[in-house]
Order: structure tokens, then C-alpha cells, then sequence
């Protein structure tokens, strides 16, 4: 069918949403419909689709309204999104009807679906768990609102450098196509101060005046989030800086062209980029200013919204509850005690129990290096205000620690807002704690350890109760029914349910493993895996051209670039099977298990030892795929710019997935959970997540392997002070070391810096942890070999995944936290 054919008579019989589409081709995009391309196809169906979602999202809002209930917010500095038009057809169940639709138009809507661009704004976990929470709370009709930042860049694109192999970065202008899913909202805007001068009033009531410095406009951009199997669509609230007034004129008049220019900039930069950094922080003064300016217009925000209930501001926390998620949002603690206080002239200790009821804290690391710290100096200088008030509140903070613990110096010290150092420093996290109702960790071991390493003063302090844990969860609308549609076709008619009801219920998962010993179920489920792998090596065929053999076990480690996670004890195994098999006879290599392994994940800009680890990575694959003794036995590939979207394809496909950080040190992991929904099995590290997902599924469902966390802190100890040669500790390992070192992966030991880190200190233990790793994996290939044994735990790993759920995460939070409702969007 020609697109004449199609567009003839369009007005008068098509269905609606054909009209609809075409209309947004002439009239929105102002194209003609009979040359269209897939990307004017996606930008019109998007278009379409955005008016059903606007039509929900105000109902919505407008309810909310009316029934004035307690509200949540989720202040997030990353929203790590991905696509929106095949999750918002499929919440809306629109997806048949735009299928047909587009066909009708002579497009594929699979073709269609992958010209929309990642909304990338975030780095990882912490950013997809947020989009998590959105996607669940509007699910389960929770009156709850995101608050982040528009950032005009998102996470930087990553390219293979074709010489070295190295990580290169380019921007990621996301916006330079027109975003469908986000309604300017030009008159909601807030003004945000920096600098000036704070100047108490010196009357006791602790109250000041800050004025002067400069003003920056916060203006709001809202984004839709669609509900699945219900019209509730929340708002997720992201702000754009711009400057006060376009340019200063009387620079410019006066021929200062650069000044004229330089504030508007100035202001402008504020969010323009996300910074690319997980789990380490610098302190850089932009970074602090997007935090508070974000901070402050979602304040002024919610407290807008809070006055139009005429209720007295003594009841604000029994409106409104405020999550934040790590300590990048803790300056709103700050500034809702400035509100208060300055401008609401609340007195202070009732200033401070409102803060300490409406704020909640999430804690997603214990890594040291991670834990915010800003120089006295920097946020006196940018929040003069803010700085008198976190002394204030830290010296009425010590003042009670000092009664509860009389005399104990040290305490006090370790316990107090401020570090002590040159410069002085503001502890983000201690200020988090005391500033709120509840903290938690994001699986049990993390919470744990948040409890008895970061905070043991803390739990003294307050007690057990205010430290508690919620298991980190992903929503199984996009992490299978999206991303795995063969696999969700078989569940719905194996349990013989309605997808609608498992994709809301997980647990009903479970109903799956009756059927485990029946084979045919096990044929159906080994196709659709199959098939995932076989969509997965047409995609590497087509971007990297290199054929993947879909009949070798898939072994996955993709996730941020860090030490920790330990990719490099993965590409140390991977070189260790090599060497293994060229050392085997043409028989021998035969029996071995086919094995494909692949990686992707991004490294910060500035982390030198983990760009390392992919050049390793790239240039090790180089070598394997090339090499005719072993590269029918192994092949090896770093996918290039890991993104929600890519993480879409891999998932599926995966046979193992790797998951083997320190002990100890992973707080969650989450892809851990979207891997085994999707049936592929884990090896891992006693960890995180990891560890409940075991408890679910069954010990001998996973592959576990290496030292548990309390062995952990006594080998860094030997390590460093009666360290043992790795040659003694273990010899395999020894021997990949001394092979990269040989050159054959590129010679003039540039990766000398990245060896030493196992050889001298071995921070995260790889020594100590190598010859069980390669147990586990043999332990995996002998599994692997009995395909009918595979499958089962297969089945019965994604069977019992209910529990990771990101809507029985979102209700955990509604219910013990927040102590929100339900509050469904009813049908005038
Ligand atoms: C902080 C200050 C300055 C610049 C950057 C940052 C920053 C940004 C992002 C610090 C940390 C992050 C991201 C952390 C993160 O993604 N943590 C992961 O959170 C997941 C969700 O809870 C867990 O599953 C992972 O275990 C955890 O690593």
C-alpha cells in the first residue's frame, strides 16, 4: 500500500486515531503525510497520543484538587526515563489500536517505537529507580509527584574510540527534536535567590532578612506519567533556569557586550547538564546551585499548593511528605526551616518538628567517597542564610546529644553538621538524618550496614525505629510486558489471567511454577528466550558487525563503570576461559560450553582506572573474536552508550547476568531483579539485593560465590599490612595478570596503572575472591549443559520475582512512611 492509498478518504472512514495521527502530521508538524518518514511518524503518533495523556493528566490533577488529600513528592535529582511512547500506549491500552492504525499509514509501529530518544537524565540506578517510583505510584493511584531538573543535556553519549578502544564522550542533546511529553508551563514560575547578604534580626526568635546577590527564574515543565490499567497520570514537575531579566541593557549599552551576556549565561548554565558522576563528588559550586535552586522553586512550589488549602501551617506535614532520594536534595530541609522561620514567622523548635515530620531519607550508598560534604566557605558564599541556619540547627542538635550523652566529646564531634578540617566542611548526610522522620536503606544487608557503619551514633541517639529498610523494586510493565512481550504472551496464557491482573499483582508469578515440569510450558519458554537472543545478535550484528552465535550461552554484566562492581574481575575471568581453551586440544574445546559475554555501562568522564577497564575490555574482544582456535567457543562485546533502551534488548536476552560486587558494598543493584524476572539466572556476590533474590527464588536457583561482608574489612587489613603475593594467593589469577601484562592485548603496559590496583592494596578484593569466581562459572557451565534443568530455573526464578516489584516498593513507602492514599480518578 502506497501512502496515497492509505491517506485517501482518511477523513471520512478511519478511525479516530488515524485522523488524529494525520491531523498532527499536517497541522502540528505542518508535513505532508504521503512522504513521511518513521521519525515524522513517531513525532505525530507521540503527538497524538499526548493529547489522550493531557486529557487524563488534567482530570487528574483536577481531582487531587478537589479531594485536597496528604500528597508525596519525590525529589530526585535524576529521572532516568528512557523512551515514553511504547510505555504510555501501553498504560493507556491504546497499543493495539495505534498499531493497526500505523500499519494502516503504511508503518511498522516497531520501527516507529525506536526513533524516539532516551530521555537520559540520570546515571543509573538511583535516576531508574526514581522512574520506577513514578511509573508505580501513578499505577497504584498515589497522589505523588516527582521533582527534578530539566537538564538540556542528559548523560553523556559514549563512543568507542576505533584506534585505542578507549571511552570518548559526546552531548546528548535530547531536546533537539521537540519533547512531546513535557507541557511548558511559562506561567509557573518561581524566583530564586544566590548570594547577598543574611542579616538576623538579633531578637532571639533566631529569625533574618536575606536579600542582595542574584535572582535566578525557575520555570516549570511538566511531565506526564501514565498509570497502567487506570486513568490516574501524575506530574512529574521539572525546572529550567533562565535569567531574571534577558540581559543587563546598561552593559550592554555601555559596550560591555561579554558582561551584558554574562549573568543571563550565568544563569542559563544552571541546568544545563547533568553531572556524570555516581558515587563520587567534587564540590563544585554549580553542582550546589542546581541543588538549591531546585530545592528552593519545588519548596515554594508545594508550599504554594499547601496555601491554597487554607489550612494553618502548623498542619504542613499532615499534607504534604517529602522523599529525598540520597542527600542531593537535603538543602530543602534548610530551606523549608528559612520559609518557616524567616517568612512564615513560625517559631523555631515548631518550625523544626514540621521540618523533622515532612521529610524522609533514602540512603543508596556507604561508600565514603559518595557522602556529601560542602565547604563552609562555598555555601556561605552562594547561601549566606543557609549556612547561619545549619549552624543554628547543628548547635541546638549538639546541645541535646550533649544532654543525652554528657561530657562525650568525641561524640559530639563525630555527630555534629560540621566537620572539622581546612576548610570546614557540612556533613549532607548527618544533616539528612536529623532532619527527618525516617531513614532507610534500599535492600536489608545496606540498611544494616547504613544502621551499624554510617549512622551507629544516630540509632543510638534516636533509637532503632527511625532507621528502617525498603527493598528497592522496578516496574514490570516496562521491565518485561514492554521489553519481553513473547515472554508476557506466555505468562498470560499459562496462568490464564489477563495481563492486566499479574502486571499488578506479581506475585501472581508464582502460578507459574505448577507448570514448570511440563514440557511443552519448557519448550514455549526456551523459544521465547531464543528469539530474545536472536533480536539481541541481529542488533550487534547491525551496529558492531560482528555475527553472535545465538545458540551460546549469554553471560551480562552491564551497569556503571566502578571498581566496586567489579567488571574487572569479570574481564580477568573472561581472559582466564581464553587462555584456558587455547591450551586445550581441538577435542577438548568441543565439549565446552559455547559462551558469548557482554558488557556496557558508562564510566564518569574523570575516573581514570574505570576507562581503563573498558579499553581493556574492547581490545581483549579484539583479540578473542579474531582468534580461529577459540572464537567458536568464545566471543566477547562491549556494547556501546548502555541506555534504558539498550538495557531493553540485553535484558531479555540474557542466559546468566553478573552481578558481583564487593561484599558489602552494592546497596541494591536493580538490574539484579530485572534480569531474573525475564528469566535469566544470577552469579553473583553475597550483596545487595542479591541476597533477597536468593531467599526467594532458592539458593540453588542462583550461582553464589566470594568472601561476605565481614570478611571483607579484616583482608583490606592483611592486605595492608601482611599482604600476600598474588602468585601465592592464587596462582590463575597470577598467571591473567601476568598475560595482560605480556602485551597481547596492547603492548607498552598501559594497563600496568589498572593491574596494580589487584596486585598493591586490592581494595575490592579480587584476589581473594578469584578462584571461587571461576568455580561459580564452571559451576554455571555445568548447569548450562543440562538444558532441561536450565529452563526450570529458569521458570522458577521469574516465578518468584513478586516481591521485587517497584509497586510493592512505592506502597511500602506510601504506608510506613508517608502514610498516604489511593486516590483513584473516578469518571464524571
Ligand atoms: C553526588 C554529588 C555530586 C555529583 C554526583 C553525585 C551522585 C550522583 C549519582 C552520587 C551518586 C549517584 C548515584 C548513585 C546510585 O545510582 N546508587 C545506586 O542506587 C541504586 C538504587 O537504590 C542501587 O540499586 C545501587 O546499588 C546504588 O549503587
Amino acid at each position: 500500500k502506497t501512502w496515497k492509498d492509505a491517506m485517501r478518504g482518511v477523513h471520512s472512514e478511519l478511525p479516530e486515531v488515524t485522523k488524529s495521527i494525520v491531523n498532527h502530521v499536517q497541522t502540528s508538524l505542518a508535513r505532508a503525510p504521503y512522504n513521511l518518514d518513521d521519525l515524522g511518524a513517531y513525532q505525530a503518533a507521540a503527538l497524538s497520543v499526548r493529547d489522550n495523556l493531557i486529557v487524563n493528566w488534567n482530570s487528574t490533577q483536577l481531582h487531587y484538587t478537589r479531594k485536597a488529600p496528604k500528597r508525596a513528592y519525590y525529589l530526585s535529582l535524576e529521572f532516568l526515563m528512557g523512551r515514553t511512547l511504547s510505555n504510555a500506549l501501553l498504560n493507556l491500552g491504546l497499543q493495539p489500536t495505534y498499531s493497526t492504525s500505523l500499519s494502516n499509514l503504511g508503518f511498522a509501529l516497531e520501527d516507529v517505537l525506536v526513533q524516539e530518544r532516551d530521555a537520559a537524565l540520570g546515571n543509573g540506578g538511583l535516576g531508574r529507580l526514581a522512574a520506577c517510583y513514578l511509573d508505580s505510584s501513578a499505577t497504584q493511584e498515589l497522589p505523588l509527584w516527582g521533582y527534578g531538573l530539566r537538564y538540556k543535556y542528559g548523560i553523556f553519549q559514549q563512543l568507542i574510540n576505533e584506534h585505542d578502544g578507549s571511552q570518548l564522550e559526546a552531548p546528548d542533546p535530547w531536546l533537539e527534536h521537540q519533547n512531546p511529553w513535557e507541557l511548558p508551563r511559562l506561567d509557573v514560575t518561581y524566583e530564586i535567590r544566590f548570594y547577598g547578604s543574611a542579616d538576623r534580626w538579633g531578637d532571639g526568635s533566631g529569625r533574618a532578612v536575606w536579600s542582595g546577590g542574584q535572582e535566578v527564574l525557575a520555570v516549570a515543565y511538566d511531565v506526564m506519567i501514565p498509570g497502567y490499567g487506570t486513568k490516574n497520570t501524575n506530574n512529574l514537575r521539572l525546572w529550567e533556569s533562565k535569567p531574571k531579566r534577558g540581559f543587563d541593557l546598561q552593559s550592554f549599552n555601555a559596550g560591555d557586550y561579554e558582561r551584558a551576556v554574562e549573568t543571563s549565561n550565568s544563569a542559563a548554565a544552571i541546568t544545563s547538564v547533568l553531572y556524570p558522576n555516581d558515587h563520587t563528588v567534587f564540590g563544585k559550586e554549580l553542582r550546589l546551585k542546581q541543588q538549591y535552586f531546585w530545592t528552593a522553586a519545588s519548596l515554594a512550589d508545594m508550599m504554594r499548593r499547601f496555601k491554597n488549602l487554607e489550612k494553618p501551617i502548623s498542619e504542613f506535614a499532615e499534607y504534604n511528605a517529602i522523599q529525598l532520594n540520597d542527600t542531593h536534595p537535603t538543602m530543602a530541609i534548610v530551606e523549608l526551616m528559612r520559609i518557616l522561620v524567616d517568612e512564615e514567622e513560625v517559631p523555631w523548635d515548631q518550625a523544626w518538628t514540621i521540618v523533622t515530620n515532612t521529610f524522609f531519607f533514602t540512603n543508596h550508598t556507604v561508600l565514603p567517597e559518595a557522602l556529601e560534604k560542602w565547604p563552609v566557605p562555598l555555601m556561605t558564599h552562594l547561601l549566606p542564610r543557609h549556612m547561619q541556619l545549619i549552624f543554628d540547627i547543628n548547635m541546638l542538635f549538639l546541645q541535646s546529644v550533649e544532654k543525652q550523652f554528657p561530657g562525650d566529646r568525641e561524640r559530639l564531634a563525630r555527630m555534629s553538621l560540621i566537620e572539622e578540617g581546612f576548610p570546614q566542611s557540612i556533613r549532607m548526610a548527618n544533616l539528612a538524618v536529623i532532619g527527618s522522620k525516617k531513614v532507610n536503606g534500599v535492600a536489608e544487608l545496606h540498611s544494616d550496614l547504613v544502621k551499624r557503619n554510617l549512622f551507629p551514633d544516630f540509632v543510638e541517639f534516636y533509637g532503632q525505629s527511625k532507621f528502617a529498610n525498603v527493598t528497592n523494586g522496578i516496574t514490570p510493565r516496562r521491565w518485561l510486558d514492554q521489553c519481553n512481550p513473547a515472554l508476557s504472551e506466555l505468562i498470560t496464557t499459562t496462568l490464564n489471567l489477563p495481563r492486566e491482573v499479574w502486571l499488578k499483582d506479581l506475585f501472581k508469578l508464582e502460578g507459574l511454577l505448577k507448570h514448570v515440569d511440563d514440557a511443552k510450558f519448557q519448550q514455549r519458554w526456551a523459544a521465547v528466550k531464543r528469539q530474545n537472543k536472536e533480536r539481541l545478535s541481529n542488533f550487534v550484528e547491525k551496529t558492531l558487525g560482528i555475527t553472535v552465535d545465538a545458540d551460546a550461552m549469554f553471560d551480562v554484566q552491564v551497569k556503571r563503570l566502578h571498581e566496586y562492581k567489579r567488571q574487572t574481575l569479570n574481564i580477568l575471568g573472561v581472559i582466564h576461559r581464553y587462555t584456558t581453551l587455547k591450551s586445550m586440544t581441538p577435542a577438548e574445546r568441543k565439549k565446552v560450553v559455547k559462551k558469548a559475554v557482554f558488557f556496557a555501562g558508562k564510566a564518569a568522564p574523570g575516573y581514570y582506572i574505570a576507562k581503563l577497564t573498558i579499553r581493556l575490555i574492547v581490545n581483549v574482544a579484539r583479540v578473542i573474536n579474531e582468534d580461529p582456535d577459540t572464537k567458536d567457543y568464545l566471543t566477547l562485546f562491549f556494547l556501546p552508550d548502555y541506555s534504558v533502551s539498550l538495557a531493553e534488548l540485553l535484558i531479555p536476552a540474557s542466559d546468566i547476568s553478573q552481578h558481583i560486587s564487593t561484599a558489602g558494598t552494592e546497596a541494591s543493584g536493580t538490574s539484579n531483579m530485572k534480569f531474573c524476572l525475564n528469566g535469566g539466572l544470577l552469579v553473583g556476590t553475597v550483596d545487595g539485593a542479591n541476597i533477597e533474590i536468593a531467599e526467594e527464588v532458592g539458593e540453588d536457583n542462583v550461582f553464589f560465590f566470594g568472601h561476605l561482608t565481614p570478611d571483607v574489612e579484616p583482608l583490606r587489613y592483611q592486605h595492608t599490612y601482611h599482604p600476600i603475593p598474588v602468585e601465592e594467593k592464587s596462582p590463575a589469577l597470577a598467571a591473567v595478570l601476568n598475560t595482560v601484562s605480556s602485551g597481547i592485548f596492547g603492548a607498552d603496559g598501559i594497563y600496568e596503572p589498572l593491574l596494580n590496583t589487584v596486585r598493591q592494596g586490592d581494595f575490592y578484593i579480587l584476589t581473594d575472591d578469584f578462584d571461587s569466581y571461576i568455580k561459580a562459572l564452571e559451576m554455571v557451565d555445568e548447569a548450562y549443559a543440562d538444558r532441561t534443568e536450565w529452563i526450570k530455573k529458569s521458570i522458577r526464578t521469574s516465578a518468584k520475582m513478586g516481591k521485587f516489584s517497584s509497586d510493592r516498593a512505592i506502597q511500602d513507602y506510601a504506608q510506613e512512611y508517608w502514610n498516604i492514599e489511593s486516590t483513584k480518578l473516578v469518571e464524571e
